[in-house]
């Protein structure tokens, strides 16, 4: 059992809500999920791009479907704030193996657009790579070892390589308890990846105690790749916190700073949480409140930073910083 909370946190003073928040919820969805959230965005050929997580059930009666109705859809917009739901989900994945498919994220490199996501299967939690022309037929071009998930392609190939982050789920050799952490891998052809290192341990985020992962894919700024994380602390004393009797954990995002040609480096990272769960609709009526999973980072040539992050495991939100002051949060540390 983790031996400490965590106790209250705060966003960081650089980051603004938007006040269109939540840019996307269940009723925005014309097919009926109740559930909205952990959203990859990226911009692809001159437009912003949203693929989103759906979970089906009972809002009302606070209930959700078993996991395997899980699926994905798809948005599209012209300024990464109103946005043009398709009238399907644009990829269910069931079959003899395969549970669901979930979480996705997106990374356009060198004009084709990747997809990284989980899927739950009956032998484990696998990672996958997919690539898409039309949002509506994924190649799959790889898929982990169970169990391993949050991946995120860096949108560019750094000494050679595809680089992609992940976070693998030990439990025999980390006590057998939630101690995970961030890893990074290789590839010469996003199929076969390895020269798997470690970016970033757990017990190195003072506001995390129990794991942290991978949050939406890095963005390039002459200082170093800028990318979030998600960190997760729990506290037995939380109780019933959502539709479930009890859900103990928080989920934050943090922000961190990699070295340019070595991104298992870390150069700086901010020690307290860059969104941590305050608005209302992170805090209260989800379906796990509480709950801040990044999953999109778009950089603006204005120097804005769109961050899209799934609350409460309900609804898709976004939060805007200027690139300079999250680079300095993450040099200076604080
Ligand atoms: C993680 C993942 C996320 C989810 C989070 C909070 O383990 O399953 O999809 O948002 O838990 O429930």
């Amino acid at each position: 059992m983790n031996k400490f909370n965590i106790g209250p946190l705060q966003s960081s003073p650089l980051i603004q809500r938007h006040p269109h928040n939540p840019v996307l919820a269940p009723t925005d969805v014309p097919y009926g999920p109740a559930l909205v959230f952990n959203a990859g965005v990226t911009k692809f050929r001159g437009k912003y791009v949203m693929v989103f997580r759906n979970d089906y059930g009972d809002a009302d009666k606070q209930t959700v479907f078993a996991h395997s109705t899980t699926n994905l859809g798809l948005a599209f917009s012209d300024d990464g704030i109103k946005w043009d739901v398709k009238s399907v989900p644009c990829w269910t994945w069931n079959d003899e193996e395969v549970i669901r498919v979930y979480d996705p994220r997106l990374t356009v490199i060198d004009d084709k657009c990747y997809i990284c996501f989980a899927v739950d299967t009956k032998h484990g939690l696998r990672g996958g790579i997919a690539t898409t022309e039309d949002f509506e037929n994924f190649e799959v071009l790889s898929l982990s070892l169970p169990d391993n998930r949050n991946m995120v392609l860096f949108p560019e190939k750094i000494g050679g390589k595809y680089v992609r982050l992940e976070r693998p789920m030990p439990v025999y050799s980390r006590g057998g308890i939630d101690r995970f952490d961030m890893w990074m891998s290789d590839s010469p052809d996003l199929r076969y990846w390895g020269n798997s290192q470690l970016v970033l341990a757990v017990e190195n985020v003072p506001f995390a105690n129990d794991k942290i992962g991978p949050g939406a894919p890095p963005v390039k700024t002459k200082h170093g790749w800028l990318t979030t994380f998600h960190t997760t602390d729990l506290d037995f004393n939380r109780g019933k916190n959502g539709w479930e009797d009890s859900w103990k954990k928080r989920y934050t995002a943090g922000i961190m700073l990699l070295d340019l040609e070595n991104p298992s480096r870390v150069i700086g990272m901010a020690a307290s949480p860059l969104i941590a769960p305050e608005a209302s609709y992170e805090i209260e009526g989800g379906f796990r409140n509480h709950v801040i999973f990044p999953g999109g980072m778009i950089l603006e040539d204005s120097g804005e930073v769109k961050i899209y992050y799934g609350a409460a495991d309900t609804v898709e939100c976004l939060a805007t910083a200027h690139v300079d002051d999250l680079i300095r949060l993450c040099l200076e540390g604080k």
